[in-house]
């Protein structure tokens, strides 16, 4: 078990409000470690191709309606259901760049109101990143950009709810704030730089969330 883990892949998480860079920067992040001769794959939660996805999309575009603790829940539920996958890569030694995880889970939800401790328990038990990025940006800055204000969520006032959840989220030990201003290059620069030392490490074995 420990040769395995001694070569498997790293699980590196962004997060960050509605059009923070994220997406972005994770396309860049995998063509880089691909370039540098890594395997890696690139995942993005919610993950809408799946039937619980469906009902996500569905949800976010507005088509329907779901108490808050249901569609949290499917939120949480659509993690579980690419945990095997998942873990196969990376116990094969493939890095995972994933585009939101239950970070986003509870920041969404605990911003409406939802209490925090609550949210936090159905994710209770998912792999653990060795990584997170929290992009950054300045919220006038992010609503600016194409297509903010699309789905349900897409609100100044509200993002600014949610930043209040990720700020309380942050955890210093794998938590690393990336500034998401500046010219893609650079933004990519600096989050390479925080990447690279991860992906060259012995992380050990595998973690579990909050446990
Ligand atoms: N979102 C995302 C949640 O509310 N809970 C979650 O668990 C996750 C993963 O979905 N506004 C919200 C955040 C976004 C929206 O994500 C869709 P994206 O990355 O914009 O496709
Ligand atoms: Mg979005």
């Amino acid at each position: 078990y420990s040769t395995m883990s001694a070569n498997r892949g790293k699980l590196i998480v962004f997060e960050g409000c509605d059009r923070s860079g994220k997406s972005t920067q994770c396309a860049k992040l995998i063509e880089r470690l691909r370039k540098e001769g890594h395997k890696a794959e690139l995942l993005k939660f919610p993950d809408r191709t799946t039937s619980i996805g469906l009902m996500i999309n569905n949800y976010l575009a507005n088509n329907v309606d779901q108490r808050d603790e249901v569609i949290h829940l499917l939120f949480s539920a659509n993690r579980w259901e690419g945990m095997q996958k998942m873990t196969n890569l990376l116990l094969g030694g493939t890095h995972l760049v994933v585009d939101r995880y239950a970070y986003s889970g509870i920041a969404y939800s605990a911003a409406k109101g939802m209490d925090l401790q609550w949210c936090r328990q159905p994710d209770i038990g998912l792999t653990k990143p060795d990584k997170v990025i929290y992009m950054t940006l300045n919220r006038d800055k992010a609503s600016e950009r194409a297509d903010f204000g699309g789905e349900r969520y897409e609100k100044k006032e509200f993002q600014a709810k949610v930043e209040k959840i990720f700020e309380q989220l942050q955890d210093p030990t794998y938590w690393q704030v990336v500034n998401g201003e500046g010219t893609i290059e650079d933004v990519h620069e600096n989050v390479f730089n925080v990447v690279s030392p991860v992906v060259s490490s012995d992380c050990g074995p595998l973690k579990k969330l909050w446990t």
